[in-house]
């Protein structure tokens, strides 16, 4: 008798630790399972077209958990059309790992709310490293293009041997790339064929990005749509003096062409932005062409071409190193109209060794930036922003005397 009561006792005692137990575990277990993974899911879905909306691909499969009362966060995709535009990015495979926190930033402070695509160019074949790890984190399309050879090889005209005296002349001279054969390549794809890449014949606006550059500020609006609503066809964030000894017969063969083709020389103009005295000499005042949003069209256009053959023929891109920016920037100072260019004071940009960051404490905590207003480079005497301020007859902001050298 005794021994069956302990016996009932033992199974009373398991059933009340298996009733706890699983009381216990049920408890704990209901908010990590409900931890909303389905949302991840349908939410990073890849828009198959840039231009439709993405109000669906918005919404949860299943209502979150834990939903956020702040009702003033903006929406985490950007509603509306979009523009024919991409990214377009220059690139070697040993640049993956710099490249990929370029596109992090950008991604984070713009592209995540607006998926636009991604080009990537190269004159050697992509490895598959590089493109499985940069279109995992670009949120449009990703497309990878060679350069055929036309494009980065020395035109027939060239004189080769001449060529290398004058790399050898340079590297003694200890100027900056001044003996690379393929920098040189670079810079004259870079002022001539990009934009005639099958990829971006897609495409009418581009906006430009290198490895290891950042963007400090939140961008909450389309800028290729800033653009076209406001008839802009090229536009910067830095500007500076170029380096002399790279652009020696540059000026001379802007001439030359001014002569050749007065045609293309656009009445209200931005001379001033490049030339102290009517033309006669240049100033070395460019955009930093590292970052560019453009108008691929313009490019494209035989004003543009004239422009870049003439150069090209007079053979600087290889006797000199003559670099795309000035040659962008000095084509858009005169076969532009001063209009349209633009200066994105509110793209916070960094490329070695400069900085932009916007003057003012409000813009600044306003796109929750994390620059530091005395690293910009706009005021100190080495950059021309103030130059295009004054051309332009723009007010400086406050506070821009706290920032000068
Ligand atoms: N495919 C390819 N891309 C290149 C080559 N050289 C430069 N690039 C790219 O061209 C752009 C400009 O080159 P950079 O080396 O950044 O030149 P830079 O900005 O004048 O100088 P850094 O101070 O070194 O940044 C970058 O997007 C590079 O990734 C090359 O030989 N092949
Ligand atoms: C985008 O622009 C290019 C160049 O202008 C053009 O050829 C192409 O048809 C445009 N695509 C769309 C979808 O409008
Ligand atoms: C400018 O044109 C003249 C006449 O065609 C030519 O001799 C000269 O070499 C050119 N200068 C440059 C720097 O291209
Ligand atoms: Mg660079």
């Amino acid at each position: 008798m005794a021994g069956q009561q302990r016996y009932l006792r033992y199974i009373v005692f398991a059933l009340v630790c298996l009733v706890l137990l699983l009381f216990i575990s049920s408890s704990s277990s209901v908010p990590s399972a409900q931890w909303p993974t389905s949302k991840f899911k349908t939410g990073g879905a890849k828009p198959s077209q840039p231009a439709t909306s993405n109000q669906d691909a918005l919404k949860p499969a299943s209502p979150p958990t834990t939903p956020n009362p702040d009702s003033k966060l903006p929406p985490a995709t950007a509603s509306g059309e979009r523009m024919n535009a991409t990214f377009v990015t220059l690139a070697r495979n040993e640049d993956l790992w710099e490249i990929l926190k370029s596109i992090r930033s950008v991604e984070d402070r713009f592209n995540r709310k607006f998926n636009y695509d991604w080009v990537f160019l190269n004159d050697k074949e992509f490895n598959d490293e590089f493109k499985k790890m940069t279109s995992a984190i670009v949120s449009g399309k990703t497309k990878y293009g060679l350069i055929p050879t036309e494009h980065w090889s020395y035109p027939d005209f060239i004189d080769q041997k001449r060529a290398a005296a004058v790399r050898q002349e340079m590297k003694e001279k200890q100027i900056i790339y001044g003996d690379s054969e393929s920098y040189r390549h670079m810079c004259r794809y870079e002022s001539g064929f990009f934009f005639r890449h099958p990829l971006l014949l897609d495409y009418e606006w581009y906006w430009r990005v290198e490895p290891s550059v950042k963007f400090f500020c939140d961008i909450n609006y389309d800028t290729f749509k800033f653009m076209a609503e406001n008839k802009k066809k090229y536009s910067f964030t830095l500007s500076l003096h170029e380096y002399e000894a790279t652009i020696p017969t540059l000026w001379d063969s802007v001439k030359n062409f001014t002569k050749m083709y007065p045609q293309h020389i656009v009445e209200g103009n931005s001379l001033k932005f490049i030339s102290d005295d009517e033309g006669k000499t240049y100033n070395n005042c460019h955009f930093w062409s590292n970052f560019e949003i453009g108008n691929l069209n313009w490019l494209r256009s035989q004003a543009y071409l004239d422009f870049f053959e003439l150069l090209d023929q007079a053979g600087g891109f290889f006797y000199e190193r003559w670099g795309d920016a000035p040659v962008h920037s000095i084509a858009a100072a005169l076969m532009l109209k001063k209009e349209e260019l633009h200066f994105f004071n509110d793209i916070a940009y960094y490329h070695v060794p400069f900085t932009h960051c916007p003057t003012g404490e409000k813009f600044r905590i306003d796109h929750k930036c994390t620059c530091q207003s005395t690293d910009n480079f706009d005021w100190k005497g080495y950059s021309c922003t103030s130059k295009f301020y004054e051309i332009n007859g723009l007010p400086r902001p406050e506070g821009y005397e706290n920032e000068q050298d």
